[in-house]
């Protein structure tokens, strides 16, 4: 059985995984997630009619689309690996675009795109799901035109979206706007009567779009944790057993840490999860105690050590070894999933019973400390704000001269080291602006601060937090714009240096595009599923370039 899949940075050859994705993806899972991406298309090729019409027809389920988020999210790379709970997402889809239909047919609405492949492809059996498609959808069906390379690039964008989508939803926020664009652009995905430039506008509006999820996420943590604060972060161990927690969902982090606070353990952050030791909400937590390990990549070490149970809120996980001591200790929630790893549902009552988690915990043994002292985060859009005033002092005193954006993914390539070069080589009068797992490739490094005239100093490394916080390194742009009395984000002195690994960078990128940026250099490669046509377009309208290769330190 073949694959094909470029989607991610770590895409075989920089062209495509064909035989076994880089990230572990079998054949057969890449199969089960074009065909649930399919199946989410032709859901969307009947919600897209009911909300052109929302004045005649009965309004779309919320369950709905909190299904297109969930199927679209379990497709991002190293979310999810169990091919039975991607067939059990395919069949609630399928139900759901024949409700959908049926509410069509009844109210005699004319269905554009009905005789599409993905409006009627009814897989009746697992081998169907699988074998079904072979040759049929997926991006091995597509030719590496430019509007194919847009509707991958709208694809892997709405994927980045939905992600942040559903974390804002599952703190009770949605935007029916927000709703509606993701099921249009993803009509968009299978309308062969769009051309080139139809679709870039998708892809352009996708950006704005971006920008409005990442906002409303920004409002719902902080509605519900209150602003990020400037926290110097245990990265050491203490001598409970403990709980290892990763990934994006902070709804999640809270009900553990409300389930397990008088059970005798620490709870741990992991990778995308740090920044949540800055959020007051969890700073009452005396028992969270800290961020143990690293990026996501470093994990079958990091796990090994850390001896107790883990628990996967979003991507990104890496199948372990045959014999990792930890398989059986860890569990999944939300999109992701793993053939062994537990999952854990929400109950009836809408909440998730960490239960067994914290037990396994209880009888674990402490960790193995990895490395000892602190590292400060915290630095979201209001904590910055605080510091405008010595920001702007250290500018007009010429003690600080550039930013440099470095936000994004880590990865495991050796590439990527090329970052942490960059950031030691950096004149010592820049502060580097970061989100995103990307900073585990400098935020241990002892660049110091600056120090303002008046007093008091700046740390040279600003930490905004997980990469849908990006949208508070747009927001400080845009004060420092203000402040500044500049009339362009571009004469700003900030240069844009993004690593990109999965496709939720892509959304970030296209949002960093929506507000007028230009010059980001992307690297440590270009996606392989951008087209020559699509790439000149990228750096002729945005001067868009890669990062030197090899990997080169400028
Ligand atoms: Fe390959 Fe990335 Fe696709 Fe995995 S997600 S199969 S590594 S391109
Ligand atoms: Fe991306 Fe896995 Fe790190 Fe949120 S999510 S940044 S790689």
């Amino acid at each position: 059985m073949s694959m094909f899949c470029f989607q991610c940075q770590e895409a075989a050859g920089g062209k495509g995984c064909t035989v076994v994705g880089h990230c572990g993806k079998s054949a057969s899972t890449a199969a089960l997630q074009d065909a649930l991406i399919h199946v989410a298309r032709g859901v969307a090729i009947y919600a897209d009619t009911i909300y052109q019409h929302s004045s005649t027809v009965a309004s779309i389920p919320d369950e709905v689309d909190a299904w297109l988020r969930l199927a679209l999210f379990t497709t991002i790379t190293n979310a999810n690996f169990d091919d039975d709970a991607i067939e059990r997402r395919i069949s609630k889809g399928l139900a759901w675009r024949l409700e959908l239909q049926k509410r069509c047919n009844d109210a005699g609405l004319n269905v554009p795109l009905a005789s599409s492949h993905a409006a009627f492809w009814n897989p009746v059996s697992s081998s169907e799901m699988v074998q079904g498609l072979q040759g049929e959808i997926g991006v091995n069906s597509f030719s590496n035109s430019d509007e194919n390379s847009l509707r991958e690039l709208l694809t892997y964008g709405l994927k980045g979206l939905s992600a942040y989508l559903h974390h804002a939803a599952e703190l009770g926020f949605t935007d029916s706007l927000l709703n509606a664009f993701l099921v249009r652009a993803l009509v968009a995905t299978v309308n062969p009567e769009l051309d080139a430039s139809a679709l870039t506008a998708f892809v352009m509006e996708a950006g704005e779009k971006g920008v409005a999820a990442m906002a409303q996420l920004d409002s719902a943590n902080t509605g519900r944790y209150g602003h990020p604060e400037q926290t110097e972060i245990s990265i050491g161990a203490g001598m409970r057993p403990g709980i290892l927690v990763s990934g994006h969902d902070l709804a999640d982090l809270e009900e553990l840490l409300d389930q397990s606070k008088d059970a005798g353990i620490d709870i741990y952050t992991h990778c995308e999860m740090l920044p949540a030791n800055c959020y007051p909400g969890f700073k009452k937590y005396r028992h969270l105690y800290g961020n143990y390990g690293n990026a996501w990549w470093q994990q079958h070490e990091e796990f090994t050590s850390f001896r107790g149970p883990i628990l996967f809120t979003t991507n990104c996980i890496v199948p372990p070894p045959n014999n990792a001591a930890y398989a059986d200790k860890v569990f999944t929630t939300g999109a992701t999933g793993f053939p062994g790893y537990r999952y854990i549902d929400k109950g009836f009552d809408g909440r998730k019973d960490f239960s067994e988690l914290i037990s396994l915990a209880q009888c674990s043994e402490p960790p193995e400390p990895l490395e000892s002292g602190t590292i400060i985060s915290g630095f979201a859009h209001n904590q910055v704000s605080e510091l405008a005033t010595p920001i702007l002092e250290a500018i007009e005193s010429g003690a600080l001269k550039r930013f440099v954006v470095m936000a994004g993914c880590d990865g495991r390539h050796s590439q990527r080291s090329y970052y942490s070069q960059f950031a030691e080589k950096l004149s010592k009068d820049t502060v580097i602006l970061t989100a995103g797992c990307a900073k585990y490739r400098y935020n241990k490094l002892k660049l110091g601060s600056i120090d303002v005239p008046s007093g008091g100093s700046i740390p040279r490394i600003i930490d905004a937090g997980q990469c849908n916080d990006s949208y508070s390194l747009a927001l400080t742009a845009l004060t420092l714009k203000e402040a500044l009395g500049l009339d362009d984000i571009n004469s700003l002195p900030i240069d844009y240096n993004i690593a990109w690994y999965e496709q939720k960078a892509v959304i970030v990128l296209l949002s960093l595009l929506h507000l007028g940026v230009k010059n980001i250099r992307l690297g440590p490669t270009l996606p392989a599923f951008l087209s020559p046509g699509v790439a000149t377009l990228l750096v002729d309208k945005f001067g868009i370039h890669s990062i030197p290769v090899p990997a080169k330190v400028s």
